[in-house]
């Protein structure tokens, strides 16, 4: 049997790729997208329209008949025409803009490393400006010898580079009680995978002497003004956690923790401590006020769970996604991420009809352990209405929950570590939303 040849379809970009979100309402966010919807769609389509007929073939364009600009040792920057793609403010969510989160554009992302400059940044006291021969990392606690570390001395210990993703705890939180948001930007974009390059903690550990036996804690803090403090487990701290100075082939940006951060992999986003600057070594957790006050869940028998460390499996189709507009039918390549911190993603289902039946999609080389992996899915829209969910299982046999089956552990009491199937709804006009399909 042949398969119809595919006919290449055309996704536009979600409206708010056109409109400024700062200042406004969460209501009027909503209001404004709505109103926006239509009109942002068919600018973008005559945006298409618009291009000079003069520049295209038979015609030879301008720019291929002199000479370009000349060579530019500048920091290189996107194209100015790639403008729209930038991380974005949360919709009224956070009433400060220093304690406060911009997301990572994931519909616009290709492959899994998320490039430094739209890496979703999360601050809880601001973005602290630090000379790095003015900061220091000091180890101490149930150590033999304390010691205070220049950067240029973590700079100089064995190094690794390693590729792995940062979730911040309240990703998809919005999702919890209803769906609120519209794009897969702000459903799931406190999300980031890089390489990283530091050394790994236990090397410092080892340098600093840890107490063998009495060390189960280690305490965190950043130099910000929230002095952020976090409590990680000895297991962790000896396993893989790094102190991190590279991201990308480069120093870590300002916002990702200049000069120095901890990561943790796997663990959720508040445990990879920014702008780094001490290390206690305990034998209890510290119980420090972020710990009580932000990410711990309410369970629903009313006790809290405060120290949930792990990210559990969860994936989330990128494209088409929330916002977009189908504008034909035909061959589509459904594609999307799938993450785990408990190791490497083993399988992604996909499903077009809300869960009923589900395929096998193709997993993306490499396929790293606590990293994105990429996943894809050929379709064929025939202009009915379809709901699009991925399913992913990690090396350890997790299955990622429907929201049933979350709520049913989770209740309805806390928002945090929200990991539940993503759907997308596909109507017969190719509009594409943000629904819960339990
Ligand atoms: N010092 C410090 N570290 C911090 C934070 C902070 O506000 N201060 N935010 C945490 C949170 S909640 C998350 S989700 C991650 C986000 O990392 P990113 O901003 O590099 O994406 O950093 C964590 N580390
Ligand atoms: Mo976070």
């Amino acid at each position: 049997m042949s398969e119809p040849k595919p006919r290449y379809g055309r996704i536009v970009l979600a409206p708010e790729d056109f409109l400024p979100t700062r200042g406004l309402s969460r209501r009027a966010f909503f209001d404004l997208l709505a109103a926006g919807g239509a009109a942002a769609v068919s600018a973008a389509v005559a945006g298409r329209a618009q291009a000079d007929d003069a520049n295209l073939p038979p015609h030879v364009p301008p720019w291929s008949k002199r000479l370009g600009a000349p060579v530019n040792a500048a920091y290189g920057q996107p194209s100015p025409y790639e403008r729209n793609i930038i991380r974005r403010e949360d919709p009224g969510l956070t009433p400060t803009r220093e304690a406060s989160v911009v997301f990572t554009p994931l519909q616009n992302l290709f492959g899994i490393i998320t490039p430094s400059g739209l890496h979703f940044e999360r601050d809880h006291g601001g973005r602290p400006d630090i000379n790095p021969y003015e900061h220091r990392l000091m180890i101490h606690g149930l150590v033999r010898q304390p010691k205070i570390y220049t950067v240029e001395d973590i700079l100089r210990f064995p190094s690794v580079s390693r590729i792995h993703f940062i979730e911040c705890g309240a990703n998809s939180a919005m999702e919890v009680r209803n769906v609120s948001v519209p794009t897969v930007q702000y459903t799931h974009g406190m999300l980031g995978c890089s390489e990283f390059t530091g050394v790994l903690l236990s090397t410092l550990l080892d340098d600093v002497g840890y107490d063998k036996k009495r060390a189960r804690f280690i305490l965190a803090e950043g130099a910000d003004a929230a002095s952020l403090t976090r409590t990680i487990p000895i297991e962790a701290a000896l396993d893989d956690a790094m102190v991190v100075y590279g991201q990308n082939g480069e120093m870590l940006r300002p916002e990702n923790g200049y000069p120095l951060r901890l990561l943790v992999p796997g663990f959720q986003g508040i445990s990879n401590v920014k702008w780094l600057r001490r290390l206690k070594v305990g034998d209890q957790p510290f119980n420090t006020r972020e710990e009580t006050l932000h990410y711990s869940d309410l369970m629903p028998d009313g006790k809290t769970r405060q120290y949930t460390w792990i990210q559990e499996a969860k994936s989330v189709i990128t494209s088409p996604s929330g916002g977009q507009q189908l504008l034909d039918r035909g061959y589509y390549q459904i594609t999307g991420l799938a993450w785990s911190g408990r190791g490497k993603i083993r399988r992604v289902d996909v499903s077009t009809d809300g869960g009923r039946n589900w395929h096998p999609a193709r997993l993306q080389d490499p396929i790293l352990s606590k990293a994105l992996t990429r996943f894809r899915f050929d379709w064929h829209w025939d202009g009915s209405p379809a709901l699009l969910q991925s399913r992913c299982i990690d090396e350890t046999g997790y299955v990622q929950p429907t929201v049933t089956q979350w709520r049913a552990v989770r209740g309805t009491r806390s928002i945090y570590h929200y990991n539940a199937i993503q759907t997308w709804k596909v109507d017969p006009d190719g509009k594409v939303s943000n629904v819960q399909v339990a």
